[in-house]
């Protein structure tokens, strides 16, 4: 029980982080087209460099979402370059660009690790506000840790919406793993105070528990996830318990106010940000790296159980920057 398996390989890393940039790279082509689109042409070396355009990438970058700072910090180290001459073509100033990103992005690459030192189970909880693709991630990531060895359970949190419970015993179904459920209108806290009486009966190394949507300013709402807490406390204090605020990358800068407001209600220690497939607003990720510097565990690229990846900040710059 106070043990956990070892992840996979690092073959089978390799092979998947291959198929991870190319679907990575259409995952994000809508992010990519709206940055780079319209100034593709420059960076392929077929206009001007000049604050001409400087002035175009900024607005590109402002119009992703990557909110005012990232987009300052970008900008003006290209501007710094360009006036000390070390940009001489555009491949050094993609480059340069490149380098700017990534390094912005750096900060929030921390790989969720499962503990090895800590009681089981290890606890995953989902919060974000409605529809971010808590239920659905909460799918992914059962396959995720299946697919590297863990043991995982479901436990249904959302007794609030009609269809929820279902919704997770689906994806339980697809994976092959136990959820834990009650009726609509359960306490969360003690669903998921059940769940981890049979995680640990069961001998299972990770619990992944679904809360309900809720508005980062429904006060009594925020009540239940701190419950929620009490109640794992209550099991056992011991336990390494993750919190993951879910992430709708369309939704563009409301996602910062999202971000501090569930971290100062319950504290977040990683965030999941998802369809980045669906939108143009990609550039978010920038904004939350600079103003929260809280970590970007997984991104999620679609509707299906294999569209969530590692956060990893250079494929995610180079998959962005590969215009063609
Ligand atoms: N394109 C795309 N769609 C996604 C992604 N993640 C979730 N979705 C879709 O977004 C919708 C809402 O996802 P849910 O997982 O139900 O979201 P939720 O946060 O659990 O929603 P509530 O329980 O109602 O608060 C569903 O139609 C999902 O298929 C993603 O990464 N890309
Ligand atoms: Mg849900």
């Amino acid at each position: 029980m106070f043990g956990f398996k070892k992840p996979e390989t690092s073959q089978q890393q390799t092979v998947d982080r291959i198929n991870i940039f190319s679907s990575l790279k259409t995952g994000l082509s809508k992010t990519q087209a709206k940055l780079f689109g319209g100034v593709g042409d420059l960076l392929l070396g077929k206009k001007k460099l000049d604050t001409t355009f400087l002035d175009d990438l900024e607005e590109r970058l402002l119009v992703a979402d990557l909110g005012i700072h990232a987009t300052t910090e970008i900008i003006d180290a290209l501007h710094s370059s360009i006036k000390r001459n070390e940009i001489s073509d555009h491949d050094l100033l993609r480059e340069t660009l490149n380098t700017v990103m990534t390094s912005i992005l750096d900060p929030v690459q921390q790989p969720l690790t499962v503990p090895a030192d800590k009681p089981g189970p290890f606890v995953i909880l989902l919060t974000g506000v409605n529809g971010a693709g808590k239920t659905t991630t909460a799918g992914k990531l059962a396959s995720h840790f299946i697919n590297q060895g863990y043991s995982v359970m479901l436990a249904a949190g959302d007794t609030f919406r009609a269809a929820a419970i279902e919704q997770l015993q689906i994806w339980g179904e697809r994976n092959n793993v136990p959820v834990v459920a009650q009726h609509m209108g359960a306490d969360a806290a003690a669903v998921i105070f059940d769940a981890l009486h049979s995680a640990r009966a069961n001998n299972i190394d990770i619990l992944i528990a679904d809360t309900a949507g809720r508005l980062h300013t429904q006060d009594n709402l925020m009540d239940e996830l701190k419950k929620i807490h009490r109640a794992i406390g209550k099991f056992d204090d011991a336990l390494a318990v993750e919190n993951i605020l879910v992430l709708d990358a369309a939704t563009g800068q409301n996602a910062l106010s999202q971000t501090k407001q569930f971290n100062d209600a319950i504290g977040i220690d990683g965030i999941v940000l998802t369809k980045l497939d669906g939108t143009a607003k990609g550039g978010i990720i920038f904004a939350l790296a600079l103003e929260t510097g809280i970590p970007v565990r997984f991104i999620g690229v679609g509707e299906q159980l294999d569209d969530l990846y590692i956060f990893n900040s250079t494929d995610f710059v180079d998959a962005l920057l590969e215009y063609q």
